[in-house]
């Protein structure tokens, strides 16, 4: 038996005895993806976990999805294989500086993109994904809106809402949707012509431009699961691929930038898995007060969405 066989079957054994379950996001490492009960992006993991009846969820992302997950499930057990997997976007807005902007803007309402910190979130008015961005924002009682911590998925907002706009902070960014460029693009685009163009809205507006779709990570999946074409260029971290390619065996699958890694969400490996349900941590907790606070605005996501619980 190989070793990454047998550290299967010992992850698939603690988790019948604990009755845990695994969740990974979209970026998770192939492996980890494969041990997983559910794969999708944060908020589908969050509601995931909202219905499942574990108790211990080991959750295979970085700290503000699983953050989210213990605000959804404060009576359930949330663990995260590696304590690093941080988001540096998610950082760039701590709760320090929303109470700046809450000072500097008293009147203004703040949205915040579901990858921001719990802490972050607390001090917010409503949360949204990139699905939903635009709605929470023209639903938002206020003409000003403050939105962060994504510059480019302000700007995206920006386009579509006749709403005024603020980025907060001011130049918030992912550094992995920051490599893709239109230049990479239309190269790849010459050597496959009838590839279809997916970008993620954390990319620069510059990928939007020439890109057919523009979604989500889970949008992405829906997206190829549907169309027709069987060449897709891929502008996200690329272990969304392993994914597509399990959804749509017959297609291509090219990587916009094969650099586009999140060594954040690489940091769960099978070993850390294992570990992780074997030793029960690393537990993921946040203040009472913020669990509070922080479930509201995601309930005016969901008050909007109607999502089912
Ligand atoms: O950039 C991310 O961390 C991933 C992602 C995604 O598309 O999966 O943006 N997180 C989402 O859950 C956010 C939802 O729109
Ligand atoms: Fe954060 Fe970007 Fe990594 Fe997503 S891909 S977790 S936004 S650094």
């Amino acid at each position: 038996m190989s070793l990454q066989s047998s550290l299967i079957d010992k992850i698939q054994k603690l988790k019948r005895e604990k009755r845990a379950i695994i969740l990974a996001h979209n970026y998770q490492r192939p492996e980890v993806q494969d041990i997983a009960d559910f794969v999708g992006d944060s908020l589908e993991l969050s509601l995931y976990a909202m219905q499942t009846d574990a108790r211990t969820i080991v959750f295979c992302g970085v700290n503000f999805m699983a953050e989210t997950a213990v605000i959804l499930n404060p009576d359930k057990k949330v663990l995260i294989p590696d304590i690093n997997a941080l988001c540096p976007m998610a950082s760039m807005l701590p709760a320090d500086l929303m109470k700046l902007y809450r000072r500097k803007y008293p009147k203004a309402k703040i949205v915040l993109y579901i990858n921001s910190l719990a802490e972050a979130k607390a001090y917010s008015d409503a949360i949204c994904t990139s699905a939903n961005a635009t709605e929470v924002v023209d639903q938002i009682d206020s003409e000003v809106v403050l939105f962060g911590p994504d510059i480019n998925l302000a700007r995206y907002v920006q386009m579509k809402s006749s709403k005024k706009i603020i980025p907060i902070p001011q130049y918030g960014f992912c550094p992995v949707h920051k490599l893709f460029s239109k230049r990479e693009v239309l190269r790849l685009k010459q050597i496959y012509p009838d590839a279809e163009v997916m970008a993620h809205p954390e990319c620069d507006p510059e990928v939007w431009e020439v890109a057919d779709f523009i979604g989500s990570t889970s949008k992405m999946y829906a997206r190829t699961l549907t169309s027709r074409a069987n060449k897709f260029i891929v502008a996200t971290e690329i272990g969304i691929l392993h994914r597509l390619k399990k959804g749509r065996n017959d297609a291509t699958f090219i990587p916009a930038y094969e650099e586009a890694i999140c060594v954040n969400m690489r940091l769960h490996t099978l070993e850390k898995v294992y570990l992780c349900l074997k030793d029960e941590k690393y537990e993921v907790k946040i203040p009472e007060k913020i669990v509070a606070k922080g479930r509201e605005p995601i309930e005016f996501m969901f008050k909007i969405q109607k999502y089912k619980k």
